[in-house]
């Protein structure tokens, strides 16, 4: 190949090599930047639902069932939805919430998914919504550690270890509290079966 040609190719290759590295620096930015990357609709949010404060209730020795509640922060600009969990804790474990009956007693009911708003969060607490434990291996004792894994529509799968406090807490790092809620009569009880003290009946687990 004589000076020339070698002159004309000269540019086409600095381009090459250019186009490569500014490629191979794109490709490293971008897996640094969103470690946690999901996407919706082609909208890139880049952080994964927030899980804190995770908590439940002492169980009975020979309670067959527990409560696990907790918050959920979501950080991004669309809505996202809690549609599973898991516990090496528990044969199962359901999304629960309690609705008012007719005769004004709260009945616990099995949810498919839960919402968390765009920017917005949700607590699970006694009462409301919980993660409900259905064939807990062992009892729940106070200070245990119940490893959970929560997994979201666009955030995926979070793993979460919520404490156990004592039976009558209403929430974290509460093992005092007295339980009452304002408005009501209801009367709460320990024994009701659905493992979250709140005398709801469990006539909705399945
Ligand atoms: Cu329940």
């Amino acid at each position: 190949m004589n000076y020339r040609a070698t002159h004309h190719f000269a540019p086409l290759a600095r381009t090459v090599r250019l186009i490569f590295l500014m490629t191979l620096a794109m490709s490293v930015f971008c897996v640094e930047a969103t470690p946690a990357a999901v996407t919706s609709g082609g909208i890139r949010t880049s952080t994964p639902i927030l899980v804190s404060k995770a908590w439940g209730r002492a169980t009975a020795p020979s309670a067959p069932t527990g409560a696990i509640y907790l918050r959920l922060d979501n950080p991004n600009g669309v809505p996202d939805h809690l549609t599973a969990v898991t516990s090496p804790a528990a044969e199962t474990v359901q999304l629960h919430t309690h609705l008012r009956g007719p005769d004004g007693a709260l009945v616990m009911t099995r949810i498919d998914s839960l919402e968390i708003p765009a920017h917005g969060s949700v607590t699970l607490a006694p009462g409301g919504y919980h993660l409900m434990l259905f064939g807990l291996k062992q009892p729940l004792v106070v200070g245990q550690q119940v490893t959970l894994n929560l997994a979201f529509t666009l955030s995926g799968s979070v793993p979460v270890t919520a404490t156990i406090e004592g039976v009558s807490a209403m929430g974290p790092d509460d093992g005092s509290a007295t339980v009452s809620e304002s408005g009501t009569s209801a009367s709460m009880s320990a024994d009701c079966g659905c493992g979250c003290s709140c005398g709801c009946s469990a006539t909705s687990a399945k």
